[in-house]
This record gives C-alpha cells, structure tokens and sequence, in this order.
C-alpha cells in the first residue's frame, strides 16, 4: 500500500505545474529561420474579446538582416455581426530568449485590432508541429496569466500527424492550458469569398456597435 502512495505522490509531483508566467518552459535553441514558412493553426485557446475564428494561416518570413516579419489571414466578426477575411500584418523584436519575441500586429484594413504581444514559442520539431503562447496580463497576486492566447500550429493543412499530437497535449498541460483549446477548421475558399472588408459601412460615433471593433 505504502508503495502505492509513493508512486501515486511522485506522479503527481512530477506532474505538478508552475504556472507562473516566468517559469514557463519555451523553446531550447530555438532557430527562427527554420520556423519560418507557411503554418496552419489547427487548434487555438483564445484571449478575452475578439479573436480570429477559424481558416487561420500564418507566414513567417526571416529577411538576410535576421528581422523575422509574419503574415496571418483568418476568418472574424467586425463590429458584431460582419464576417470578413482578415489579413494581419506583423514585426518581431528579439529578446534574450531566442523563443521569446515581442510582436507588433495591425490588419491591412484600419477595421482590424493592432497590438503589441508576447510571441513565444514553446515547442516546435519544425516540420510538423509548433506551440505558441502569448499572455497579455499577468496576475499582480501570483504571477500567472490573467489573459493567454496560444496557437497549435501544424505544417500540414489536415492537421497534427498522431506521433506529434502526445507531444502537443504534453506542452498545453505545462502551459496550463490543457483543455482549453478548440480545434481551427480550415474550408478552402471560405475566407477569401467573405464580404470585402472595404466594403463595409462604417458605423458613426453615435453607433454603439462602434465601440466593439
Ligand atoms: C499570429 C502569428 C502571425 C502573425 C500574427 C498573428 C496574430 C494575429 C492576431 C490577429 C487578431 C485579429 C483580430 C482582428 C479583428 O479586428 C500569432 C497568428 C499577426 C492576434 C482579432
């Protein structure tokens, strides 16, 4: 019995979690020019308020200088009610920790968020799979994050290969994330034959939908 209790207390301390924003583990040697390309999200946990909703594909581009720029396209609301095609453009600054970027975002269209986020990348092989993390506010009391956002990211559009789906489950559990993620759909066309974002009347001032974007 007494032996039960020790293998029982030592599983659960080493799965145990820290979920204090400054311990989470990323990416060991991470080499951005191999991550750059093409990647389809095909699981998402999403952050407080608007999000992209579904058909999102990112491109990462690392120029000759080493300034990694990216792309992203998906399908979202705009003031409530309009689905559009958005497309996102961004920057990467580097920090100490070569998988840990600040990224600056903004959408091709005025209509569309901007920011200012964490991008951090907590594991990839490169080929096949990649986990990304963004947390927007940490809790003052303990450190954890108040409001995250993390992309499951996969090379292939049909999604992660079996061989890399326990893997992936293993990093959203030390991310503390592990449940919270939806799967990302991906229709061929569906984006694109959405109503023009230009084309969308712009509510005034006084509309409160406004308020919302
Ligand atoms: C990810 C990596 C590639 C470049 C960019 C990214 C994030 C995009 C986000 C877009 C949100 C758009 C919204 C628009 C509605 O106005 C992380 C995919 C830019 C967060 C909510």
């Amino acid at each position: 019995m007494l032996r039960y209790l020790v293998a029982l207390s030592l599983l659960a301390v080493s799965w145990a979690q820290d979920c204090q924003v400054a311990n989470i583990p990323v990416m060991q040697n991470f080499n951005k020019s191999r991550y750059a390309g093409q990647w389809y999200a095909v699981g998402k946990k999403d952050p407080d308020g608007l999000f992209l909703l579904d058909n999102i594909v990112a491109n990462f581009n690392v120029d000759e200088d080493g300034i990694t720029t990216a792309t992203a396209r998906g399908r979202v609301y705009i003031f409530k009610y309009w689905e559009v095609c958005a497309d996102m453009r961004a920057t990467f600054e580097d920090t100490s920790d070569p998988a840990k970027f600040k990224m600056k975002y903004w959408g091709v269209s005025a209509l569309l968020q901007t920011g200012y986020d964490d991008h951090w990348v907590i594991d990839t092989d490169y080929d096949n799979y990649a986990v990304h993390y963004s947390c927007r506010k940490v809790h003052e009391v303990n450190g954890t994050c108040a409001d995250s956002y993390s992309f499951i990211f996969s090379r292939h559009e049909s999604g992660l290969r079996l061989e890399d789906q326990q893997i992936v489950s293993a990093k959203k559990h030390d991310i503390c994330l592990a449940g919270k993620y939806r799967r990302v759909t991906h229709t061929p066309g569906q984006c694109e034959n959405l109503t023009p974002i230009d084309s969308i009347p712009v509510p005034g001032p006084e509309d409160e939908a406004h308020q919302n974007i």
